[in-house]
């Protein structure tokens, strides 16, 4: 057996909204391993650059012509050699030269053709026989803001998170069933409605964040109580993306509604409250740090979590961690570059308490590693949309590592602080 890389192929394929992409092999003496990368709309302005200059089919040039060469013949085993060496032929801190999607989807590829050649699974070769533990999915229901058109809701997401489900499969049925139930309830509301959904496969309504809260929440309490466990929800505000730096208030443009920092706090810890939400992610903008950390000292049971705030880049988790910032972040990998740069993330964030939540991104391939990455690395969460292509793909390979993993498997201990 043998991991030794013996070429590396890139190519251009589509994600779910029909933009192009990298795609990469990696192929060693006796293994493989796949994958290709997601792309944010709501991206956070630390995240790495995607792509060079010349966008992917400039990628795959680079990948052809500059990497390849460099890394076939190291060995697929020691991900961190590869990843810094990508660093290494790079030579900038935000990936401008290869792209960070390049850097992604090779570092994943590598991991997974290190873990193919030992004949494992991912899931298994980067965490051990430790790896048993299931993530909660936190589902998309509803979308909003810059992930919709139309009449739609200001807040950018309505997630539901059944964190009382004993199993990974049942948590996964009660999220399609919250999903239907939404669809069926918003049919009746408004006759106008064509069943449109995002990208994400949430659905895409004429609704304002008022009514969308009432939907969701008599929802997951119905559905909750058929079930027999508790079945909470939240919220992504991504409110970078409502922030109007020149006024410095948010603009809730459907609601008709401007909201300065402080309005904006009060607004959040009225709908925690009012809606028990468990879940808050980007309540403020992404440079806000003080902002966070008043909401996370003055909310009970619920997660304030670091997305666009974070990028998955392990000095702004430090500088959050410091100012008491948040409890819970996001990883999207693609936001930082490659899987050692998340690692470290990961493991900054588990030492300090944070709840780790590996995530999708809005544009997305069916590619299922952060399915294997979550139990890896003992992420209590999933953030991965609950009904679409690229979604599916995800929650069903959880589906079959629970199926695989038999009686060992077992939901991730999660504690909503
Ligand atoms: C987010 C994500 C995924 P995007 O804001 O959390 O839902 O969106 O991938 O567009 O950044
Ligand atoms: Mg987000």
């Amino acid at each position: 057996m043998s991991s030794i890389i013996e070429d590396i192929i890139a190519r251009k394929i589509f994600n779910n909204r029909g933009e192009e992409t990298i795609e990469v092999d990696v192929i060693t003496a006796s293994g493989f391993g796949r994958a290709s990368a997601p792309a944010g709309k709501s991206r956070g302005k630390a995240e790495v650059r995607p792509y060079p200059e010349g966008g992917v089919d400039s990628a795959i040039k680079k990948v052809e012509e500059v990497i390849t060469p460099e890394i076939a013949g190291l060995n697929s085993d020691f991900q961190e050699e590869i990843d810094n060496t990508l660093h290494e032929i790079d030579g900038t801190r935000d990936f401008k030269i290869i792209g960070g999607n390049t850097a992604f989807a090779i570092s994943i590829a590598n991991a997974e053709a290190a873990a193919n050649s030992h004949g494992h699974l991912l899931f298994q070769f980067l965490g051990g026989n430790t790896a048993t533990s299931l993530p909660f999915p936190l589902g998309n229901m509803i979308s909003g803001g810059q992930h919709a058109r139309g009449k739609t809701p200001d807040i950018q997401e309505f997630l539901a998170l059944p964190h009382g489900a004993e199993t990974f499969s049942e948590a996964s049925m009660v999220n399609v069933q919250i999903h239907k139930k939404i669809g069926d309830i918003i049919k009746k509301k408004d006759k106008l409605f064509n069943g449109g959904v995002s990208s994400e496969g949430a659905w895409m309504a004429n609704l304002g964040n008022a009514e969308a809260f009432d939907v969701i929440a008599k929802v997951c309490e119905e559905v909750g109580n058929e079930y027999n466990f508790e079945c909470g929800f939240g919220i992504d505000v991504a409110a970078a993306s409502l922030w109007k730096e020149k006024e410095q208030k948010y603009l809730y443009n459907r609601e008709g509604k401007k909201r300065d920092t402080g309005d904006q706090l009060e607004y959040l810890l009225d709908l925690i409250e009012t809606y028990r939400l468990i879940y808050v992610e980007d309540p403020f903008d992404e440079n806000d740090f003080e902002s966070f950390a008043e909401l996370t000292k003055k909310a009970k049971n619920c997660l304030i979590c670091g997305d666009d705030l974070f990028t998955t880049n392990n000095e702004r988790l430090n500088q959050g961690i410091k100012l008491k910032a948040a409890n819970s972040i996001i990883i999207k990998v693609n936001q930082i570059g490659t899987l050692t740069d998340a690692i470290e993330t990961i493991e900054t964030a588990q030492k300090n308490g944070y709840t780790n939540i590996v995530s999708h991104r809005s544009g997305d391939t069916c590619a299922w590693h952060i399915a294997h990455l979550a139990l890896a690395f003992k992420c209590p969460i999933i953030k991965t949309g609950t009904i679409e292509g690229a979604r599916i793909a995800k929650i069903n390979e959880l589906l079959r590592i629970e199926h695989f993993l038999g009686n060992r498997a077992k939901m991730a201990n999660l504690k909503i602080n």
